[in-house]
């Protein structure tokens, strides 16, 4: 993927770009990984990451020139981090609702999951949520260089077994170590050509 361009950067409904082209959502909970991979995939440092969660608080879209045309990366703020205020938990709900629940070029939410930790109670809703709304998910599976490579297949078979929703086989990815982030790239070529 080239060219890639920050669009906007939104905190409220109101500042959210008009619709445009094919978008693809990154959600997860805070700390997942999801600006790490966002800046792998990209190939830039765009997206800020940091050590204490809750590091994102606005919905962020770049543009990206891909071989299969324009589309935009949507990085979401992280969801379940304990330490946030009730106010903060409707703010977070709020802005993302009013982008997920309205929005017609939302083509595919690329689901991070902590590969450590598999899919917890919050992802399980955030998941129930996402096909209500009739979106898309792919699983992506983020930090599995923190485990030995030789239990990778084994944990998303669990993972597999334990119940989903996935459009495709979850890819099993590291930001840190580059792993599975072609994967990911042609993954999103493919559906966004298809
Ligand atoms: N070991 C390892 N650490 C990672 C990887 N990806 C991200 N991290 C670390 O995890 C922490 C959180 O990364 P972010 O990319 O900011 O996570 P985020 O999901 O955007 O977090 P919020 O914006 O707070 O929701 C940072 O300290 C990263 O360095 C990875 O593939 N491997
Ligand atoms: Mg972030």
């Amino acid at each position: 993927m080239m060219r890639v361009a920050v669009e906007a950067t939104c905190f409220t409904p109101a500042q959210l770009p008009p619709e445009g082209p094919p978008e693809i959502v990154v959600a997860g909970r805070s700390n997942v990984g999801k600006s790490s991979l966002i800046n792998a995939l990209l190939g830039t440092k765009l997206a800020h990451v940091g050590s204490t969660p809750g590091k994102t608080r606005s919905i962020n879209f770049y543009l990206v020139e891909s071989q299969a045309g324009p589309f935009r990366l949507v990085d979401l703020p992280g969801y379940g981090y304990a330490a946030r205020s009730k106010t903060e938990k409707r703010e977070w709900l709020r802005l993302t609702s009013a982008y997920v629940e309205q929005r017609e070029a939302l083509r595919l939410v690329c689901h991070l999951v902590d590969f450590r930790h598999g899919l917890l109670a919050n992802d399980r809703e955030l998941q129930e949520w996402f096909v209500h709304q009739g979106k898309n998910l792919l699983v992506v599976f983020t930090k599995a260089d923190k485990l030995p490579h030789g239990q990778w297949r084994g944990r998303v078979q669990q993972y597999v077994r334990e119940g989903l929703y996935s459009v495709d086989v979850p890819i099993v990815t590291s930001a840190e170590k580059r792993v599975g982030v072609e994967d990911l790239q042609n993954f999103l070529e493919r559906f966004l050509d298809s």
